[in-house]
């Protein structure tokens, strides 16, 4: 065993890639604005920096560990040093705390606490707020940068897009996409994950709780709502409850104590697209247009990707709505002879949502099928604001006439649930075993990359999962170099909708305990298989009579 003395206590190595993971290990919480572990390093905050032995002072984040040495986390001289860096970045940062977006979330805030800042000795340069409120699903504001890096890096390395970039040197470096074009007129396709890793307040969330409450408040509107599958195991941490906790009963209550008339679950909207989408694969199968690979549909920012970076993949991508967009368009039908204007709103993980909703495709007579999406976040924020206690909120149910479910809905908000619920819809054995075994047919799991196949009649269904844009481009160059699937899973945030741009941030141990959330969710549906929701039936024989493609399908490539 290799060990190193960390502030004189002996730290086992174990596979540490650096001396920041070591030190956290110990129990230390070392500071850090640039480090992701899934990100490449930067080190350019300086605030992990460690004294060691010769008394030289090291970035923990850039330095491997070395077996038999000593360093120190908190000496006087490491304590100035981090207390002077928290002061330059404040007197250069926008700080206008108490109305910012990110307040109570921020690390530099945060930090600032911590490190017990209360004058800051420099100039104050802070400059006024400089805003780019183009895009429908994120806000930047270069005011608030401290030049982490971390948002360049998520959308170049985790999603190779590349719309944001450093710009200009020294004192006048500054994040832009490029020619400093709005973001909305940029290679973004909205996936958030910048907001996500985003450190401060610069890249946010796009804000649309007020425009909610206004609805909400307005007597002649009926709002209804719709919650996404991932959403039920994200508001842990922020509302007192576990992380990965399945909290849809607690949800359903707070909407309804808001204000929200009806409440729908998007999972039964998924199992219409298990149908669907289900069906189409077959259809391809049949009729043995199986060159390429049927991609799914159900992630906006998925959908925009492939518009902007392989458009020439669009004719094979499913022409299944998504299962917001679907239910959606049925809920609307459902309530069309109701005498007050009907607004509907659909509370999602996912930023790149708020983008799909004001699709043209999406209106009808120039009216959104969505007329709002709210975040994760946004729906935490509107909880608060209401002053319920989330955690000692008993829970309820949603309403009829939409009122059930499956366990195949509940699963798509991870990786490798759609798959797996089509694959529960395709196969001819049913049965409690049947269904087990698929889902150890490699489609779950967090890694980026996931292959299965699956019999289906003698006939050996190949299965690619992807999470992660990156991902995604790797696999469509081996698809075009000749490599085989019949079906393609792909969700634009690593590790599906648990992780979407939309959702509080989590360290990568906490997302899995929200995937586990989701599974578990399915095992207590007594409904495991999309086709076995009575629901559907009543469905298909009553509004979608005659009218599936209308409602449910929408042709990307056109
Ligand atoms: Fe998702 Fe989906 S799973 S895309 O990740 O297909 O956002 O949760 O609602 O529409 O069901 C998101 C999640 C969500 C859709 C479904
Ligand atoms: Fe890049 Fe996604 Fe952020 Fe757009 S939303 S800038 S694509 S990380």
């Amino acid at each position: 065993k290799e060990y190193i003395m960390i502030d004189g206590i002996p730290v086992e190595i174990n596979g540490e890639k650096n001396l920041l993971e070591l030190i956290r290990k110990a129990g230390i919480k070392l500071p850090t604005f640039c480090y992701h572990s899934e990100l490449s390093i930067y080190g350019a905050c300086r605030m992990c920096m460690v004294e060691n032995e010769w008394g030289g002072l090291d970035a923990a984040c850039s330095t491997p560990p070395k077996a038999g040495t000593s360093i120190k986390t908190n000496t006087e001289r490491l304590q100035k040093y981090r207390k002077m860096i928290l002061e330059l970045l404040l007197a250069n940062h926008c700080r206008d705390c108490t109305t910012c977006n990110n307040n109570g979330k921020c690390k530099l805030q945060d930090l600032a606490m911590r490190y017990n800042i209360s004058r800051i000795r420099f100039p104050n340069t802070s400059p006024e707020p400089d805003v780019d409120d183009s895009s429908l699903c994120i806000t930047k504001d270069k005011s608030k940068c401290i030049l982490c890096g971390d948002c360049v890096r998520v959308c170049s390395e985790v999603q190779n897009v590349g719309a944001i970039d450093f710009a200009y040197r020294g004192s006048k470096m500054t994040i832009s996409t490029v020619f400093d074009k709005p973001i909305a007129q940029s290679s973004c396709v909205g996936c958030g994950q910048c907001a996500l890793a985003c450190p401060t307040g610069a890249i946010v969330v796009k804000d649309d709780t007020r425009k909610v409450w206004k609805e909400i408040y307005d007597k002649n509107t009926r709002v209804s709502v719709q919650i996404a599958p991932a959403v039920r195991v994200a508001l842990g941490k922020e509302l007192g409850l576990n992380d990965g906790e399945n909290a849809i009963g607690k949800i359903v209550a707070a909407l309804r104590r808001m204000g929200f008339d009806d409440i729908f679950d998007t999972s039964t909207g998924a199992d219409l697209t298990v149908l669907e989408e289900s069906a189409e694969l077959l259809k391809r199968i049949k009729e043995g247009k199986n060159d390429m690979p049927l991609f799914t549909s159900c992630c906006p920012a998925w959908v925009n990707y492939c518009e902007k970076f392989y458009p020439e993949l669009l004719p094979h991508v499913s022409t299944c709505r998504s299962p917001m967009q679907m239910f959606a368009s049925i809920i609307k039908e459902e309530y069309s002879t109701s005498s007050k204007r009907l607004v509907h709103v659909a509370v999602m993980p996912c930023t790149a949502k708020k983008f799909e909703a004001a699709r043209e495709e999406f209106k009808v007579n120039g009216v959104s099928n969505v007329d709002y999406v709210l975040t994760t976040q946004e729906l935490i924020q509107m909880i608060k604001e209401s002053g319920i206690v989330f955690s000692e909120l008993e829970p309820e149910a949603i309403d009829m006439p939409f009122g059930t479910y499956t366990g195949a809905g509940v699963i798509f908000g991870v990786t490798g649930g759609v798959t797996e619920a089509v694959l529960r819809r395709v196969v001819s054995d049913k049965s409690p075993t049947s269904f087990r075994s698929l889902a150890y047919t490699g489609v779950r799991g967090m890694k980026g990359v996931k292959e299965a196949s699956v019999m289906y009649g003698d006939r050996k269904l190949r299965i690619a999962v992807v999470s992660g844009l990156k991902n995604a481009s790797d696999l469509i160059e081996r698809i075009k170099s000749g490599e085989h699937y019949d079906l393609v899973e792909v969700m634009a945030c690593p590790g599906g909708c648990i992780n979407g741009g939309g959702q509080p941030f989590v360290q990568s141990e906490e997302r899995e305990k929200r995937g586990k959330g989701l599974y578990s969710a399915d095992k207590l549906c007594n409904i495991k298989s999309s086709e076995e929701n009575p629901l559907m039936m009543t469905l298909y024989k009553g509004i979608l009579k005659g009218r599936v493609h209308e409602l449910l399908h929408v042709d990307y490539a056109s």
